[in-house]
C-alpha cells in the first residue's frame, strides 16, 4: 500500500507540472504513460502470479539461512507453512508424505505379487492347502528329517515394478523374487523344475550339492518345454539364494530369475524371533541398456514406503537379507534409529557385528536381528542415495 501512496504522490506532482507546462505536453505525456505502465506491471502481475509451494518454502526458510542460527522463527515458519499448506491433511499420513517426497504417483495392483505377503511366505505357506499341495509336499524320513519336494517352473511374465511401470520379466512360478524355499539343516530337498519359458534356464543353488546338481554348465541347461529334478541335502544352515545360471548370466539374473533359500540350524541356540522377514534387494534395467532404472526391496519400488511394515516395540525381528542387484557393484541396507546384530550368511550363531548398515556385493546375504525401542515410523533404505531415490526405501511402523 505504501508504494501506491508514493506513486499517487509522484503522479500528483507530475500532473501539477503538466498544468504548469502546457507548452511542453509531449514529454510529460510520455512520463505519464511510463508511470501507468510501471503501476500496471507492478500490481497487475502480482495479482495473476500464483504463489507456488516453492515460493512459500523460500519465504519460510528466510529465518533459517544461518546454520548456527537458533532463531525460533525458523521452526515456527515451517510449522506454519505445513499447517497452512493445501496438503496439510496429507502430512498426517505417512503414505502420502512418502508419495510427495519421493515422487511416487498412483497405486499398485496386487493381482500379480504382494510384497507384504512375500515377507513371510516360504514353502508356499501363503497358499490355501489344496493349492499349496500342487507346489509343495513334505514327507517324513526315517531319521526324522523331512523330504521337501517343490514344483517350480520358469515362465516369461510382465510384472509391475513401480505404479504403472511394467517389466518383461523371466520368473520362477510367475513371481519375482521366486517363492522362498526353506528347510532345516539335513532335510532332503527335491525340486521338480520345468521350463515353460522361451530361453534355456536352470536353478543354481548356493550351498552344498554334487556337481551334477549345480545347474551352471551348458549341458545342465533346461531347454524350453524340458524338465529336470534337482536333489540335495539342505546344508549348511544360513541364508542363501538360488538363481538361474544360464547365459548371458547377467541377463538371466537381471530379468528376475532368483529367490531366497533359507536353511535353519538343526540345533538353534539363538533366541526365537517374534517375526521373520525375507528381503531381497533387487533392481530392474527397464530400457535394457545394462544399467538399472528402478531399485527396490522385494521388487516393487517404494512399496514399503507406501505400505509400512508393521512390527511391535521390543519384539525380535529377524530379517533374511539378500542382495541380487545386477550391474551395480555394491548395495547396502541401512536402518534408522536402532542397531542390529548381523550374522553374515547366517552360517554361525554368534553375530559378527552390531551396526546399522550392511554393505553387500551381488550374491551376498546376512541375517539381521532387529529390535525397536520406541513406537514410531522408522525408515530403512539403501545408503546409496541414488538407489533410495529410485525406489529402494521403506518404513517400519512400530507400535506398542
Ligand atoms: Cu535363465
Amino acid at each position: 500500500m505504501g508504494n501506491i501512496k508514493l506513486i499517487t504522490a509522484i503522479s500528483l506532482i507530475l500532473i501539477d507540472k503538466i498544468k504548469n507546462n502546457l507548452k511542453k505536453p509531449v514529454p510529460l505525456l510520455i512520463i505519464l504513460l511510463l508511470i501507468a505502465g510501471f503501476a500496471t506491471l507492478k500490481y497487475a502481475t502480482k495479482d495473476v502470479k500464483a504463489e507456488t509451494e516453492f515460493d512459500k518454502m523460500k519465504e519460510a526458510a528466510k529465518y533459517c539461512t544461518n546454520p548456527a542460527d537458533t532463531d525460533p522463527k525458523c521452526l515456527e515458519s515451517f510449522v506454519e507453512l505445513r499447517e497452512n499448506s493445501p496438503y496439510a491433511s496429507h502430512y498426517k499420513s505417512v503414505q502420502q508424505t512418502a508419495q510427495e517426497k519421493f515422487g511416487v504417483v498412483g497405486n499398485y495392483t496386487l493381482e500379480d505379487f504382494d510384497p507384504m505377503e512375500y515377507l513371510t511366505a516360504w514353502n508356499f505357506n501363503n497358499l490355501p492347502p489344496e493349492e499349496r499341495s500342487k507346489y509343495y509336499k513334505e514327507t517324513k524320513r526315517a531319521d526324522g528329517s523331512l523330504l521337501r519336494e517343490y514344483w517350480i517352473y520358469a515362465e516369461d511374465k510382465e510384472i509391475e515394478i513401480a505404479p504403472g511401470v511394467f517389466f518383461p520379466a523371466w520368473t520362477y512360478n510367475g513371481q519375482v523374487p521366486a517363492p522362498t524355499i526353506r528347510a532345516t539343516e539335513g532335510d532332503l530337498i527335491r525340486i521338480h523344475f520345468t521350463n515353460k519359458g522361451t530361453k534355456p534356464h536352470t536353478m543354481h543353488f548356493h550351498g552344498f550339492h554334487p556337481a551334477e546338481m549345480d545347474g551352471a554348465m551348458t549341458q545342465e541347461f533346461v531347454y524350453p518345454g524340458k524338465s529336470f529334478t534337482y536333489e540335495f541335502e539342505a546344508d549348511p544352515y544360513g541364508v542363501h539364494l538360488f538363481h538361474c545360471h544360464s547365459v548371458p548370466l547377467k541377463q538371466h539374473i537381471s530379468k528376475g530369475l532368483y529367490g531366497a533359500y533359507i536353511v535353519d540350524p538343526k540345533n538353534d541356540t539363538r533366541q526365537k524371533a517374534d517375526k521373520e522377514l525375507v528381503m531381497v534387494m533387487n533392481a530392474f534395467d527397464t530400457n535394457l541398456d545394462g544399467g538399472n532404472e528402478v531399485y527396490a526391496v522385494n521388487t516393487k519400488a517404494f512399496y514399503y514406503a507406501l505400505n509400512p511394515i508393521k512390527v511391535k516395540k521390543g519384539e525380535l525381528i529377524r530379517i533374511y537379507l539378500i542382495n541380487i542387484v545386477e550391474f551395480d557393484p555394491i548395495n547396502s541396507f541401512h536402518l534408522h534409529a536402532t542397531f542390529f546384530d548381523e550374522y553374515r550368511t547366517g552360517t554361525k550363531q554368534e553375530p559378527n557385528t552390531y551396526t546399522d548398515i550392511v554393505s553387500m556385493v551381488q550374491g551376498e546375504r546376512s541375517i539381521l536381528d532387529v529390535r525397536f525401542k520406541w513406537p514410531g515410523m522408522y525408515m530403512f533404505h539403501a545408503h546409496v542415495s541414488e538407489f533410495a531415490e529410485l525406489g529402494w526405501m521403506g518404513f517400519f511402523e512400530v507400535t506398542e
